[in-house]
């Protein structure tokens, strides 16, 4: 084996190369590069050197470097499924064929392991039918067109059939409004639906009861959809139902491939949402959905309904959103029911969702510059008295708390607390951080509660489904947008370490023919995130030394992290205004304004609050807040909201790393949320940034399937004929060094005659390889590389 290291090849240069021996001539039909569609069809009428001509579709002749085209397709690409399948494959290829599939309704086309999802923007239901879904799960040996389903199945099948890593993940990914969400429902449906199916296929008489069992467990992890969307959805410039928290739904199953229960994890709310609304923002779903009267709710909604009727709250921008949230309550509190929150339970939550609207309208005066009043208005009068009423606390302890702060002295044995009035800025920012506490901890109570009703007690295996906020970039980003784009960038890079990393080291390392190809590696932006030196460091250092930041000078501290080396961070180009900084995501620039940045990561939540609440007389606050911990461990620092989020996303990374990984990727067509819209730039900045054409390039040149060799022997040793020696398995245990030891001389021989293929050269022991992916290559492939 020719053992001289390969010279990595850059992707572009891949495609650059082969096409250079072509030596481009007259006649040929290319794509060149174009500012409107990226590229755009053309014939090339005179070569000369490194220069062509050409005559564009609308017969205008233009001159172009020969590194300004690509090869075109004499087939019509919308034609093909399968991206590994184009020829000639390059971005110019690829593009349009997710474009004419597009404009032919088909919203799905692989991409080696990876299904890409165009986001149609309009019902397409008839993709989803229990008879699609019947389609792919009974589905054995027909091809089927791309679908999510198919993914959905390969991890059902892994599942039941032990393949590999038991547990399985499914990833779906994206921009904010490209269909992580809608794409995650059709996959829990599917997931509930095939596994009812295989219990219906081996019913028996007990089976039965199990069955009853695992019926509601299911209906319950349906019903916890529309709950969680309700309070923590929202509409944003981007998306008109945008998840604003993090999920990841763990589906358990039993040994027979039947759900028994489930687990949510979800991360960051995006609780600001509560009090601040840039232009075109809106608090949270269910807000709305309870503003809009309808008649066909209990009486205790309708006088809450009647009771905010008049009123116009501050925290609740309108333009006419209710309208849109009309059949949306009955469906929540279906939701509620089902899932076991009782009719009383529902009236606690609403009646402190109505209280946390009338905090919001409780406006100050300032008395000087370091105490302040509450106004004196009717509107916050009521507000006031409405709020305390729902919230089980006298006006006057809601007026304490807003306008007065408590402050400790003396040693820790003798310790005095005085009471110290508040400027207007603090009474404000004190009155925001109880509907931010109020809101998040019902968040988590929700969360809580629909655990408690779908976790199983034992269970054999999972499918964990994961949809995150997508990738985001408005006017102004803050802390939030900050965290959802590392979130994003953790996700990334999780796709790049283990399928563009990895595949192509296994290669190396088996000794397989390949020629290296080169990706964007994520790592340096998230160095310059969560690194050393890095802006979490900074960030959170603020937060500990407890000073006052300084805009500029924290700005400074912030740009100052690449050292003008790297490229992650960078100086905005007009420097007039707020201070910010620029990162490089793998998606794009985002300027970050520092403003805030601080203080939204101390998320100092006064401590009087939580005692306030605690003495409660509304028996439900009283319960949410009665194990709220005010002071962490003793010595130990108060996390920050940074340190919080990232050792969330490490557990997350612990549990994808554990399980079989599957990826969706999802693509929004345009920036206007309309169907019939390709807006080329923007899908092809999407494609590139997802690492796709990468992906899919890695899939063509290597192998379609990577089987350990007990799994392969016991799919295909049945081919064998009787009278030649099979390798024996010594022991049943599955460890890794075991599938090393296992000598596949005899079996590799066989098969090579079997397909007629070339004798192997010796091998030496590889570890285990887990991963099973198709790319719709040949089922020949199979044995080629299963024996390779
Ligand atoms: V965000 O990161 O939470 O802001 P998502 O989750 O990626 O975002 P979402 O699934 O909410 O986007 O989709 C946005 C909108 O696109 C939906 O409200 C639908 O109107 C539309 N959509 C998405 N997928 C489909 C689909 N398969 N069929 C029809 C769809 N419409
Ligand atoms: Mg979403």
């Amino acid at each position: 084996m020719d053992k001289t290291p390969k010279r990595k090849l850059k992707y572009a240069e891949i495609f650059a190369n082969g096409e250079n021996k072509l030596k481009y001539s007259q006649g040929q039909i290319v794509y060149v590069k174009d500012n409107k569609d990226v590229w755009t069809p053309a014939t090339i009428q005179s070569v000369n050197d490194d220069r062509l001509t050409l005559i564009l579709t609308s017969k205008q002749v233009v001159k172009c470097k020969i590194s300004d085209v690509l090869l075109r397709s004499e087939t019509n690409v919308g034609d093909i499924e399968t991206l590994t399948s184009l020829t000639p494959l390059n971005e110019a290829t690829v593009l349009c064929c997710v474009n004419s599939r597009y404009y032919n309704q088909k919203f799905y086309t692989s991409a080696g392991s990876t299904i890409i999802a165009l986001n149609p923007f309009t019902d397409v239901s008839h993709l989803y039918t229990d008879h699609v879904i019947h389609s792919y799960h009974s589905n054995h040996d027909q091809k089927l067109p791309p679908h999510i389903y198919e993914i959905a199945q390969e991890a059902y099948s892994s599942l039941v059939r032990e393949l590999g890593q038991i547990n399985q993940s499914i990833i779906v990914s994206g921009e904010s409004g490209a269909g992580k969400t809608v794409s995650a429902k059709h996959l829990l449906r599917y997931l509930t639906k095939v596994s009812n199916q295989r219990v219906n296929e081996d019913e028996d008489q007990t089976g039965k009861e199990e069955k009853k069992r695992g019926d509601v467990i299911q209906n319950k992890i349906l019903d916890s959809n529309p709950i969680l969307e309700a309070f923590g959805n929202a509409a944003t410039p981007r998306n008109a139902n945008s998840s604003r928290f993090g999920k990841y739904i763990k589906l358990q199953f039993n040994r027979g491939g039947e759900i028994v229960g489930g687990v949510i994890q979800t991360y960051l709310l995006e609780k600001t949402r509560t009090v601040h609304h840039g232009l075109s923002e809106f608090n949270f779903h269910i807000f709305y959905q309870m503003m809009k009267e309808t008649t066909d709710v209990t009486p205790w909604m309708s006088s809450l309904q009647a009771d905010m009727k008049t009123t116009k709250f501050k925290n609740l921008p309108s333009n006419n959103k209710e309208l849109k949230e009309t059949r949306k309550l009955a469906e929540t509190l279906a939701a509620m029911t089902d899932i076991g929150i009782i009719d009383t339970l529902q009236q606690q939550v609403f009646q402190l969702l109505c209280g946390i609207l009338y905090i919001g309208n409780i406006d100050f005066t300032p008395v000087d510059e370091e105490s302040s009043a509450v106004e004196d208005t009717l509107v916050t009068s009521t507000a006031m008295d409405k709020a305390s009423e729902q919230l089980g606390l006298s006006s006057d302890q809601l007026e304490k708390v807003f306008l007065h702060r408590n402050i400790q002295s003396g040693s820790k044995t003798r310790r005095s607390v005085f009471v110290k009035p508040v400027s207007i800025v603090d009474a404000k920012n004190r009155r925001d951080c109880l509907i931010m506490l109020l809101y998040s901890r019902l968040f988590e109570w929700l969360v809580d509660f629909i655990n408690r009703e779908i976790q199983a007690d034992e269970y054999h295996s999972t499918i964990g489904l994961l949809d995150i906020y997508g990738f985001e970039m408005f006017e102004t980003n803050s802390l939030e947008q900050l965290c959802i784009n590392y979130a994003n960038e953790k996700i990334q890079q999780h796709y790049v370490s283990h399928f563009l990393k990895d595949l192509q080291k296994e290669y190396e390392l088996e000794r397989i023919e390949w020629c290296s190809i080169s990706y964007t590696d994520n790592q340096p932006c998230l160095n310059i995130l969560e690194g050393k030196q890095s802006i979490f460091g900074v960030l959170n250092e603020e937060v500990y030394l407890s000073r006052k930041s300084n805009k500029r000078i924290l700005g400074e501290r912030l740009l100052e992290i690449g050292n003008g080396t790297s490229s992650a961070i960078k100086k905005p180009r007009k420097c007039s205004g707020e201070p910010s900084f620029i990162v490089n995501h793998y998606a794009g620039e985002v300027r970050y304004t520092v403003d805030q940045l601080v203080t939204k990561n101390k998320d100092n939540i006064p401590v009087e609050l939580i005692s306030l609440l605690k003495s409660s007389n509304n028996s439900f606050i009283q319960a949410l807040f009665s194990t709220y911990q005010t002071v962490e461990s003793p010595g130990k620092k108060k996390k920050t909201v940074l340190a919080k989020f990232k050792s969330c996303l490490d557990g997350l990374m612990t549990s994808l790393n554990r399980s079989d990984v599957h990826y969706i990727r999802c693509i929004k067509p345009n920036t206007v949320s309309q169907p019939g819209v390709f807006d080329r730039c923007y899908v092809t900045q999407q494609l590139r940034a997802s690492g796709i054409l990468e992906t899919v390039e890695i899939c063509r040149q290597g192998y379609s399937a990577r089987i350990i060799y007990w799994e392969f022997l016991q799919r295909y040793g049945l081919l064998i004929p009787e009278s030649s020696s099979v390798p024996v398995r010594e022991s049943t245990s599955s460890s890794s060094e075991n599938d090393q030891s296992f000598d596949m001389d005899p079996l590799d021989t066989l098969f090579r005659k079997q397909f007629d293929l070339p004798n192997a050269p010796k091998r030496t022991p590889t570890p285990k390889k887990t991963l099973r992916r198709r790319t719709g290559t040949s089922p020949g492939d199979h044995a080629r590389h299963c024996c390779a």
